[in-house]
């Protein structure tokens, strides 16, 4: 199955031991969250990606122009707000999506977690959080001479219990009719006496119109692979094991998102535990999302088949750490690929180190669709 490609753009680190082992050098279990916060007992399981939804949000501004959605100099505005979690609670990660007119920062406890602009499309960032507070900061940039300007987010915080919250953008955020002062990002700068922010409209109506969501996250750095260099014309009818381990000795890892699509069929699972199966059908890629990582040793594994003609696998795992800092991983040559399903292939405890890396596809295969973030 070739088809035409339809490409939609779209606090504290613990290093642990490094211990040599036959195959990989790997460190040791880095301590956890929970392991000094107890309401940070992580009960969360993976599951099907949850969008943070615009359509709740509010535009705002400093309310320099007093006319909601008025002209705006060229200038660069402090946005802030500060979420407390709820005491029997404790915060593991936030998934956001941000719009701007013209461009934005944005910050999650001082760390810059992504940088962009435009108002008809949002765009999405993952982060990890701490347990007990959260400080959010946008730097928000006016970029047009006499312009309309605001910034519009939705935070979506996952929870260790499994639960959710939605936060928005709205008059509650703290703002200044100046330039960001230093390290404004910082929680460390007390925001008290800032004004508050103006409401410039909301996503139902306000002249912006309504930003559409973005993709959960690229395919587009990702590679086709398999276990032959030409399963992007045809392969065996056959199922086949695909793992990727990410060892990282000296971060806490924390959670991931997860994008997949197999030609013809894939069950993912994450560190032995099974996450989900997809199919061909409906050329649409699955997204996930894993609450649960483990601090520094983290097994990716899939058993995909193909039925039919043409084989590939295709995936984009973001993987975000307790400093705030994140990587994305891509499927490539460095997956470890093997002709059959070994029993017990999935477990972390497994030893791959006589599997041959996977072949990536020398002719980038045909279709993929991403997952916009409305869809799932
Ligand atoms: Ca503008
Ligand atoms: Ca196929």
């Amino acid at each position: 199955m070739v088809l035409a490609a339809i490409i939609l753009p779209f606090v504290g680190i613990f290093a642990g031991l490094a211990v040599a082992t036959s195959n990989s050098q790997l460190c040791t279990r880095g301590q956890s969250v929970a392991d000094y916060v107890a309401e940070c007992k992580n009960t969360a399981t993976p599951h099907v990606f949850q969008p943070a939804r615009l359509n709740v949000s509010k535009w705002i501004w400093t309310g320099e122009n007093p006319t909601p959605r008025g002209n705006n100099i060229i200038s660069t505005r402090p946005l802030r707000k500060n979420i407390t979690t709820p005491c029997s609670k404790c915060a593991l990660c936030a998934t956001i999506v941000v719009a701007s007119d013209d461009a934005h920062t944005f910050y999650v406890n001082g760390v810059r977690i992504g940088t962009g602009g435009g108002f008809k499309q949002g765009q999405a960032l993952f982060t990890a959080l701490q347990p007990r507070w959260n400080l959010f900061a946008i730097a928000g940039q006016n970029t047009v001479a006499n312009s309309p300007a605001g910034v519009m987010a939705t935070i979506l915080i996952h929870y260790s219990d499994g639960t959710s919250a939605t936060f928005i953008t709205d008059e509650s955020w703290r703002t200044l009719r100046a330039a960001p002062p230093a390290d404004f990002q910082l929680a460390s700068v007390d925001d008290s006496s800032w004004a508050f922010a103006a409401l410039q409209g909301t996503f139902q109506n306000s002249g912006w119109g309504q930003p559409t969501l973005p993709p959960v996250l690229p395919l587009s750095g990702s590679k086709w692979i398999w276990t032959s260099s030409t399963a992007n014309v045809s392969a065996a009818v056959a199922s086949r094991a695909f793992r990727k381990t990410i060892n990282q000795c000296a971060k806490v890892a924390v959670c991931a998102t997860v994008l997949i699509f197999a030609d013809d069929h894939y069950t993912l699972y994450v560190n032995g535990a099974s996450i989900g199966t997809g199919s061909f059908t409906g050329l649409t890629a699955d997204a996930y999302t894993i609450p649960n990582l483990l601090p520094t040793l983290n097994t990716f594994a899939v058993n995909a088949t193909n039925d039919v003609g043409s084989a590939g696998l295709i995936a984009t795992i973001f993987i975000t750490y307790l400093d705030g800092s994140s990587e994305t991983i891509v499927t490539d040559g460095s997956w470890k690929a093997t002709k059959t399903i070994p029993q017990g292939f999935e477990l972390p405890t497994f030893d791959d180190s006589d599997w041959a890396n996977a072949n990536v596809a020398l002719i980038s295969l045909m279709y993929w669709v991403v997952v916009p973030l409305a869809r799932k």
